[in-house]
This record gives structure tokens, sequence and C-alpha cells, in this order.
């Protein structure tokens, strides 16, 4: 099969993740050291640890030995491996306590084989062509030079985050809620490249062209080929970019250069760009069909076989929040009365406006201290006090309420085949004495 059109000859070489093992010794998971899975959650199916009840769909057999800790080089090994083939992995809420996710615990998700890093990244090439009058080629070295850089903190979250609450259990990774992260991306507005290059009339759709290699090894194949609408594509916070949190971005994040389109599914944001095609109607390439990344419109009954005709496909993330510190399963010393609470909260498109916490299951709530954004799609920090009546076991919950009024439900409700727009409240256990 011949390439695709908007396929390039990838700039780095690929070799084959399989020959790599990317899991850790278990030892972290038995200790309980970073996530307490040993304290059950109330209401999930007969008192299930909360890590096992996620981990239980049959797609997941590792489930009975609990998380499988991440060994790669650079990262944390409190990630949780989600697949080893492609490399997935997902990021404990109590890691992203941080209020600049550092590069060393951001969550990785892979479609196709990790390229190796390429020896020479300012001499990286990025096409633009397709519905433009002007086609540009240009180097990762010329981009920096030409065009002016901007730096924003934004939240990159895959599509399928908290997959893991679904009933039945969807397609795909298991997400829970760690299939995101907020970082400080350096690099240019893509619309400053597409200005440039003069868009035409006809201009609709992006479609996005990477280096990184199919599983089967298929040159012709692309990995993952996604698009945005172009309003999408020119609103001044999508990007171009080549820094993460001050550094060059790693390649196992797309470097040296990848998209992010904030506040939209995080598999738009092409890793390892080396090609955007401007097209005239909706993107079709691998991850824009059937029913990858895309919603039921007439809701349909949890687990039915679906119609493709009745999806569209999913563009702003849904309304979610996180208990970042306390970790589920903390244990307290007895006769505590009452427990500091921090999380993050973020909602795509949006902001959030109001942060609620519950200790009884949310018979009563209190509103936290809600943080205001960096800038646009910027996740909100939130602080609460709670006071706790006695000691004992209690869990803590949270919500967050977006901008437009929509709070996050007690359920991942809308079930779809692949388990999109999963938004369930957080909820950790604790124990005191
Ligand atoms: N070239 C390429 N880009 C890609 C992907 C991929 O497999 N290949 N995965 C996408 C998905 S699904 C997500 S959620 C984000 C993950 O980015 P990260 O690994 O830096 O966290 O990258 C996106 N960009
Ligand atoms: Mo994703």
């Amino acid at each position: 099969m011949a390439r695709g059109p908007g396929r390039n000859p990838p700039n780095g070489k690929s070799f084959d993740g399989s020959r790599r093992r990317f899991l850790g010794s278990a030892s972290l998971a038995a200790t309980g050291a970073i996530i307490g899975g040993a304290l059950p959650l109330a209401g999930n199916g007969g008192g299930i640890p909360q890590a096992h009840a996620q981990a239980a769909p049959a797609a997941a057999p590792a489930a009975s030995k609990g998380p499988q800790h991440l060994k790669f080089p650079g990262k944390n090994e409190g990630l949780v491996v989600l697949g080893e083939r492609p490399l997935v992995a997902e990021t404990p809420e109590s890691l992203l306590d941080d209020e600049t996710t550092p590069i060393d615990k951001f969550y990785i998700r892979n479609n196709g084989q990790i390229p190796e890093e390429t020896k020479n990244p300012e001499a990286w090439k990025i096409t633009i062509d397709g519905e433009v009058n002007n086609k540009i080629e240009i180097t990762l070295g010329e981009l920096k030079s030409k065009y002016k850089a901007v730096t924003r903190r934004m939240v990159l979250e895959c599509g399928g985050n908290g997959r893991a609450a679904f009933s039945p259990p969807a397609r795909g990774n298991q997400w829970t809620n760690g299939g995101a992260g907020c970082a400080e991306w350096t690099g240019v507005p893509l619309a400053d490249l597409l200005k440039a290059a003069g868009l035409k009339p006809s201009a609709k759709y992006t479609a996005h062209y990477a280096a990184d290699l199919h599983l089967s090894g298929d040159a012709g194949k692309p990995t993952i080929s996604r698009g945005v609408r172009i309003e999408k594509a020119m609103d001044p916070n999508t990007m171009i970019v080549w820094g993460m949190n001050g550094q060059p971005l790693p390649n196992i994040h797309g470097g040296p250069v990848r998209l992010v389109v904030p506040g939209w599914a995080g598999s738009a944001s092409q890793k390892w760009l080396t090609r955007i095609t401007i097209r005239d109607r909706e993107h079709d390439g691998p991850g824009m069909t059937e029913f990858s990344y895309r919603l039921a419109i007439k809701p349909m009954v949890p687990g039915d076989k679906a119609d493709p005709a009745n999806f569209r496909i999913l563009e702003s993330m849904p309304v979610r929040s996180i208990i970042t510190n306390p970790a589920n399963g903390a244990k307290f010393a007895a006769g505590i009365k009452e427990l500091k609470l921090r999380g993050a909260s973020w909602a795509g498109d949006l902001m959030v406006r109001q942060m609620d916490v519950s200790t009884d299951f949310g018979a009563t709530w209190q509103q936290a201290r809600l943080e205001k954004p960096k800038n646009k799609y910027d996740w909100q920090r939130w602080t609460a006090t709670v006071k706790l009546p006695s000691d004992g076991y209690f869990e803590i919950w949270a919500r967050a309420t977006d901008s437009k009024g929509a709070m996050q439900p007690h359920l991942a409700g809308f079930w779809n085949p692949q388990g999109y727009g999963g938004n369930a409240m957080h909820r950790i256990a604790v124990l005191v004495g």
C-alpha cells in the first residue's frame, strides 16, 4: 500500500516497542506506598477495593495482581501501566498534586510504536498543505526563529479518561482519572502558520500526521490521524509545541514537536508531528470514524449493539475533578478532627465555576476554595478543610460544576462502546484511627 497522502517519510526510525519491557516490579503496589488499594469503597458492587473494581473487565487479566507499575527512563514508578503494546500508562490522582505536572509524572498514551529519538531535532520537518494558498515546509529550527514563541499551562487529557467507570465495561484502556496532566507548553499558535499558509475558503478541517509507525510495522498505515474543525485549529490556544515545562519536548511525549489542542480529546494532539493537511471536509483518518472519539446522539442501552449513524465526534471534554491529597487508602492517627484536601479540576473548553466535597456519601456538600487558572485551558486547583465527626472509615467525594452549570454525575452515564465522556465524581477512602 502506498503511503497516505499526508504521510511524510518518518523523520526518525521506529523500533519495535514489543521488545522492551515497561513493567516494573510489583513491590510498590504491594506496599501500597503510592495508591492505597487496601481500603474498600462503599457501594460499588460489594465492597471491592476500587482499584480492583476498576480493573475488572476481562480485558485486564492482571487485575488480581493489583496495579502494574511503569518502568521507563525518566518516568515516575508510581505510574500505572494500562497496556504494554502500545505503551499506555496513567498517573494515579495522588501523583497529580503538583500545580504543574512534572514530566516524570505525565501520563503516556501511544497507539503505535515509539519512534527512536531524533538526533537532529532542529532539522525536523513539518509540512502544511491541502486547502492552502501557499504550502509550507518548515524545519523546527526555522519555526523557532521565524515565529514568536508563547508558553501556556494547559491540560492534556485522553479522550477515554474515566472509561474504567463504565458498566458494562467499555472497550479500550481502562483509564481511571489519570489520563490527564497539566504542563507548561512552549511553541507557536497553529493559527500563525495557517495564516502564513493562507487558508482557502474551502478549508474546513485539519488532518494530522506523524512519524510513529503502526504497530503492524506497515509504513503505509498512519498509526492515528485525527483532525479538528478549522475554528479550533485557528483558536490561539491550539499550538505546535517543542517545549514542555521549560525542557525540550521529550521523545515519549512526541518530541521534538507535537500539537497541543487543549480541551479536546488528547488524540487530536498529534505527537511526532510531520504534516497537517487542510481538508475541505471532516477528516476520515484512523481514529475519526465509526465509534472512535464519538458519543451517541440518541442515548443507547448500555452494552447494546451501536449504530454508527447515531454517533457524533467528541470535541470538548466534560468537566472533571480529582482529589490529589490525601491519596486513596490514606490512614490517619486517631483523634484528628479535620482533614485538609487538595485537588484539581478542569472542564474542556469551559471553566470550572464551583467545586464541592462531601464526607457523608453525598448527603451533604461543602464548597471548596477554587483557584483561578493561570491562563485559559489551565486546570484550577482547589483546597478544602473538612471536619470529621469521629474516628473511623470515611469516603471523600469531590465534584466540579462547569461554567455552563453541568456538574459531574455519580456514575459514568451515556454509555457508548468505546467509553467516552465518563466523568463520574472522584471518591477516595480514608481511615482515621
Ligand atoms: N503520533 C501520535 N500522536 C498521538 C498519539 C499517538 O499514538 N501517535 N496518541 C494520542 C493520544 S490518544 C493521546 S491521549 C495523547 C497522549 O499524549 P502523551 O503520551 O504525551 O501524554 O497523544 C496523542 N497523540
Ligand atoms: Mo487518548
